[in-house]
């Protein structure tokens, strides 16, 4: 009972098989494999928690680093302030024409090559149109290539207004038309200081914005929305012109603009759609880019999917207003004052990002 042995009462007695009755008598043998035993499970177990720590933190915070260049929101804000200042850029008007020649000129000093399609198509009121559609490459010897698009002129009414009187006036577009085209002049102005792995090709369509005003009682049915785009989707600048994938920035520019998931771009391109809006997350603008679904737009990025077969992705102001939109749309509302440069910065940041990031 007194050597120091294990005894079977003290197993019954579920008192650990090392404990001894005589303390003193424990052999300096068993102390030894003890501290050993405590010190190993010590380390093991603290090694794991710290790796479980820095574990959760991947978890709770991923890492995401930015590799485009900074996008430049009071220079993409005067691009726009430029293009309202010639008035509205309705085809056909002096403003057009002028404002036209600035951005072929913005296009070409970009370091772009440029093209202009010019075209003449008839409306619906029987009134013959000029069109121009203004094509802007970089890096034309690269076979994979990324589009992006804007409409550049502006309505020649804003049917919602309530007052007639103010209804029949062209509106400015700083919004519709004016704030796509000018982030993507400034999106220009980085790719000429640093260069994608892609091909990257840029177009200011014409003539999306004259379908027929609600107040018009004599309908005449036909596609009188997005005619530049529909006519480049038939009659392509380049013989087969065939892009990955396009983007198209329409009414990008307002205060607290919500860009919902667009029907036509989830249908057609849900994984271009998922790239932008998870990049726009990443890089902190989760608040303009809503990860929820919105309606389907007829726009401009409709006939270029359906004529040249290239999936788009239409980043687009949507409303749950009775029209879908932001109620400055087609009012003459859309002016300058509608224009945030915070919401221009996630709109151009994000898709520079994209850019950038294609291989
Ligand atoms: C429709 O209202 C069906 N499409 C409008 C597209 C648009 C007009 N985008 C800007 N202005
Ligand atoms: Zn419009």
């Amino acid at each position: 009972m007194m050597d120091g042995r294990i005894q079977m009462s003290d197993v019954r007695s579920k008192k650990p098989y090392f404990w001894y009755k005589n303390k003193n008598k424990m052999s300096k043998i068993t102390l030894f494999f003890l501290s050993v035993l405590f010190a190993v499970t010590g380390f093991v177990f603290c090694s794991s928690c710290q790796s479980q720590k820095s574990a959760n933190k991947d978890i709770v915070a991923p890492a995401y680093t930015k590799i485009s260049p900074d996008f430049n929101a009071d220079s993409a804000y005067s691009f726009i302030g430029k293009q309202v200042s010639f008035g509205p850029r309705v085809p056909g008007t002096t403003a057009h024409k002028a404002c036209g020649d600035y951005l072929s000129a913005k296009l070409a000093g970009f370091g772009t090559d440029v093209f202009e399609q010019k075209a003449n198509v008839m409306h619906y009121n029987g009134q013959n149109i000029e069109i121009r559609n203004i094509i802007g490459s970089y890096q034309l010897e690269k076979e994979k290539r990324i589009l992006l698009f804007a409409h550049w002129d502006s309505r020649p009414f804003a049917d919602e207004e309530t007052d007639p009187e103010k209804q029949n006036k062209p509106i400015s577009g700083a919004d519709d038309g004016a704030s796509g085209v000018g982030v993507l002049l400034e999106i220009a102005r980085q790719l000429q200081k640093r260069p994608t792995d892609v091909g990257i090709d840029i177009i200011f369509f014409d003539l999306e914005d004259w379908g027929q005003a609600t107040f018009d009682k004599n309908y005449v049915s036909g596609e009188w929305w997005c005619v530049g785009s529909r006519y480049w989707s038939e009659n392509p600048h380049t013989v087969g012109y065939k892009a990955s994938y396009g983007i198209l920035l329409d009414m990008v520019g307002a205060a607290n603009a919500t860009f919902l998931y667009e029907g036509y771009s989830m249908q057609h391109a849900s994984n271009v759609v998922s790239k932008i809006w998870n990049i726009a997350s990443n890089l902190g603008y989760g608040r303009f880019f809503v990860q929820r679904n919105g309606s389907y737009i007829t726009d401009d990025h409709v006939p270029i999917i359906e004529n040249r077969g290239i999936p788009c992705a239409n980043i687009i102001n949507l409303k749950d207003t009775y029209n879908g939109f932001a109620p400055h749309w087609h009012t003459h509302n859309d002016d300058m004052r509608n224009i945030s440069k915070e919401t221009i910065n996630a709109v151009g940041q994000t898709v520079l990002e994209m850019i950038y990031r294609e291989k």
